[in-house]
């Protein structure tokens, strides 16, 4: 693994670059995803944790009360704070169609995330669409390579094949949704669901493993918290405690590998 300094001449997208640059500014490779329904509940955490992340992770279609003004008032603290958004939308159809969501429909995604995800189980055509609306925006893709889901179906030759798609559109896809970090391209930013201060599981089959865990011993980049933090007592303090243990993993595992 490389440091995050010396990461950003070998990415091409602009978004990868300002997170990288964001990331090192702000001594920060958390992502925080306030998975609640109401405009007022996400805006009021993000505006809490918002100095601590690098990256706040939405998910806009559990949103009861949506309408545009959410995504200029999301703008705005992300301006406020220097973060990225990025919308976990998980496309995954054929080329025509993703590009049809991504772009129109209420949501309008390709205006103002950032950064998106999709599944590669349609095949390259997914990333095409995509690509199609997001490139000339200046946004950028992330595939899902593993899930931190229990009884998944990721196998070694899904994560392979995913591995080599990314690689055929690596000025779009700027990295992977996985669990550990899975070839040594430099480009590729890793991002890490699943995380918690203590291990274990929930109810419906979702997996934690601690910062220490993924950023040390599985060489991810940033890890994605929702419930240990927006759950928390406070949200705000707790949000600094996660930064801090995310970053003092990747201090350790700098220190680990040595001078490059
Ligand atoms: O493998 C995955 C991929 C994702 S993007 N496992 C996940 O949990 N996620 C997302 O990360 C999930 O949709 C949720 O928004 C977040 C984890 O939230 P938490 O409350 O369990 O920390």
């Amino acid at each position: 693994m490389l440091s995050y300094e010396d990461r950003l001449p070998h990415c091409t997208n602009p978004v990868a670059k300002k997170l990288l640059t964001l990331m090192i500014s702000k001594e920060s490779n958390l992502c925080v995803n306030p998975d609640l329904t109401t405009c007022e509940e996400v805006l009021t955490i993000a505006d809490k944790v918002g100095p601590s992340i690098c990256v706040l992770k939405t998910h806009v279609d559990i949103i009861n009360d949506f309408t545009p003004d959410f995504i200029k008032e999301l703008q705005q603290l992300a301006n406020k704070h220097q973060f990225l958004i990025f919308e976990d939308r998980k496309f995954a159809d054929i080329g025509n169609t993703v590009k049809l969501q991504y772009e129109h429909g209420i949501y309008h995604i390709a205006d103002w995330a950032h950064i998106t995800n999709a599944h590669t189980l349609p095949g390259p055509g997914v990333i095409e669409g995509l690509k199609s609306v997001g490139l000339s925006k200046g946004n950028a893709l992330l595939l899902l390579a593993q899930m931190s889901s229990k009884d998944n179906l990721f196998t070694h030759d899904y994560i392979h094949r995913t591995i080599k798609m990314a690689e055929q559109h690596k000025d779009f896809v700027i990295g992977f949704i996985a669990q550990q970090r899975l070839s040594d391209a430099p480009h590729f930013i890793y991002f890490t669901p699943g995380i918690k201060l203590q291990s274990g599981n929930d109810a419906l089959g979702q997996q934690y493993n601690t910062p220490e865990h993924a950023i040390i011993k599985n060489d991810v980049d940033i890890i994605i918290v929702g419930r240990g933090i927006f759950e928390a007592e406070n949200p705000e303090k707790e949000a600094e405690i996660y930064r801090q243990a995310g970053w003092n993993a990747y201090q350790k595992k700098l220190e680990l590998i040595g001078p490059t």
